[in-house]
């Protein structure tokens, strides 16, 4: 259907259901922005006062800016493909942070985001952080790489295969490493080197950037990384480029596909380790490379909007702008985010952060703007990331296969912001399965540390139970399961019989 016909349909669904603009369509492009590791606290609209970030807050004060929003997971790999398949990850045997050469987590046919948009009319693409897997296995990385995005519902991707600071520090277009030289072919090894090129382990001295912990192997770029490589020289990334290549990648997408619906999966490496800004963003805050990586995640977002507007797009975009877990601080380099943190609270009241069973774990940025459609305001209903596929099938009329998206719950009044009620009750995955129910927050008994040594963060990890009430206390300081057992068990009963059901 071309996009002349889209919006005539949809048009008229639109005044059928007296929605506030007839100007909003039922197709609306949709754009996920999902920042890396940006905490709650990390943006000017939620309150950050040591780094400017005018371009998210343009979008929150246009937009619906939510307080109690959740990516599925305290760690990349699960939130993410939650967010795509709408499942629990804890459902999914081995979905937790993966090394660079795992296979493709998300099995080719299953459901996804990608795939439904994509059976409703939408050219579908994938930029940035991948970080689910690649191939089935022992993946060469010199031939086609299969499965990959383009086997769950993506038309086209440019991605990095895993994380910054995991090798291959290579992009992937499509179904292959961008600019290899076959005469350079490249290889990869988890679990030892490949050769003896230094490793930031045996030759610090050639490092521009130390690791303060792990990150200790190949050196790509004067900073060493986690995991071996070998070989494909010229198809190499450079971490002070990588946020321009990928919004031009992603702008250009936009270009291309003005004339029909598009879904834009724009997955930054920022902010990320290694934290390492174009040198314009050098002096944009006192707060050093995690700072400055902010405004330029801030720089990203403007450029994706620049270009809506340019296209004319902006009104009709269903624009989300999230993160994939809640911010740490020392992430495994030296790059001075502790020494320069000063009075900003990167997970803003919450306590804890990524990896942690505490709020700040899962507890996020979320911004949705869509002028069309959704009226400019703050919500304090809980939604979660796992939910949006539920939410955007209903948006576009798609119907979901049984099993399809077995955690997912339409949420789309609450996105809207025609409704104040989100979930009523929500899965928090860290070290330990946590339950809300409204405003109660349950952590089950946990082994583990409380403090994880290396970046210093509270984990939440107790061995009896905890409960907090986050109306009366959001920064969960004092425990109320001595006195009030019987919640307790019927919490307790409750994360039981959802992990037990699938739902
Ligand atoms: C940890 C890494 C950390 C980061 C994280 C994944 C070490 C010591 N730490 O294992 O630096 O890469 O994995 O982050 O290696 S995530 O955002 O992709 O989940
Ligand atoms: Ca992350």
């Amino acid at each position: 259907m071309r996009r002349r016909d889209f919006l005539r349909c949809s048009a008229s669904a639109v005044l059928a259901s007296g929605v506030p603009s007839p100007g909003a369509s039922a197709s609306p492009n949709i754009v996920f922005i999902y920042a890396d590791d940006l905490g709650w606290g990390d943006t000017g609209c939620y309150g950050a006062q040591r780094v400017r970030t005018p371009n998210i807050d343009r979008l929150a004060k246009g937009g619906l800016r939510f307080t109690d929003a959740h990516s599925s997971a305290a760690t990349c790999t699960p939130s993410r493909y939650s967010l795509l398949t709408g499942e629990y990850a804890f459902r999914k045997q081995g979905a937790r942070v993966l090394p660079g050469d795992a296979p493709a987590l998300i099995e080719p046919g299953r459901v996804t985001m990608a795939s439904m948009l994509k059976s409703r009319g939408y050219r579908t693409c994938a930029i940035g952080k991948w970080h689910l897997g690649l191939g089935s296995g022992n993946v060469d990385w010199n031939n086609e790489i299969r499965p990959g995005p383009l086997d769950i519902g993506f038309d086209e991707c440019f991605i990095l295969p895993a994380t910054g600071d995991r090798v291959p520090c290579v992009y992937v277009e499509n179904r292959r490493v961008a600019n290899l030289d076959p005469r350079d072919p490249i290889k990869v090894d988890y679990k030892g080197p490949l050769d003896d090129a230094p490793t930031g382990k045996t030759h610090p001295e050639l490092l521009k950037l130390h690791p303060s912990h792990g990150h200790d192997m190949t050196i790509v770029n004067g900073i060493s990384r986690i995991g071996y490589m070998s070989g494909g020289r010229k198809a190499l990334w450079n971490d002070e480029t990588m946020a321009d290549t990928l919004a031009r990648r992603a702008t250009s997408f936009i270009e291309h596909n003005a004339a029909r619906p598009f879904f834009l999966y724009f997955a930054t490496h920022d902010i990320h380790v290694p934290r390492v800004p174009n040198p314009r963003f050098a002096k944009s805050t006192e707060m050093g490379p995690r700072g400055n990586v902010i405004a330029e995640l801030d720089w990203c977002v403007g450029k994706i909007v620049e270009t809506l507007e340019k296209q004319r797009l902006l009104e009709n975009t269903l624009l989300i702008f999230s993160s994939d877990n809640g911010a740490v601080v020392d992430d495994g380099y030296r790059d001075g985010a502790v020494e320069k943190l000063g009075s900003h609270r990167p997970n803003g009241p919450f306590r804890g952060g990524k990896y942690s069973n505490f709020e700040g774990g899962t507890r996020v940025p979320f911004v949705v703007h869509w002028p069309a459609r959704v009226k400019p305001g703050v919500s304090s209903a809980l939604v979660s990331q796992v939910d949006l596929l539920r939410s955007f099938a209903r948006l576009t009329g798609a119907a979901l296969p049984a099993g399809a998206g077995p955690d997912s719950e339409n949420m789309l009044p609450a996105l809207l912001g025609e409704s104040k009620k989100g979930r009523q009750v929500l899965i928090e995955q860290a070290g330990v399965l946590s339950l809300r129910d409204g405003n109660w927050k349950y952590i089950p008994p946990g082994k583990g540390p409380k403090v994880q040594k290396n970046t210093n963060t509270e984990l939440g990890n107790d061995s009896s139970g905890q409960l907090y009430d986050l109306a009366a206390d959001p920064g969960e300081t004092r425990n109320l399961a001595a006195g009030d057992p019987g919640r307790v068990e019927r919490m307790a009963a409750m994360t039981e019989r959802i992990r037990a059901a699938g739902r």
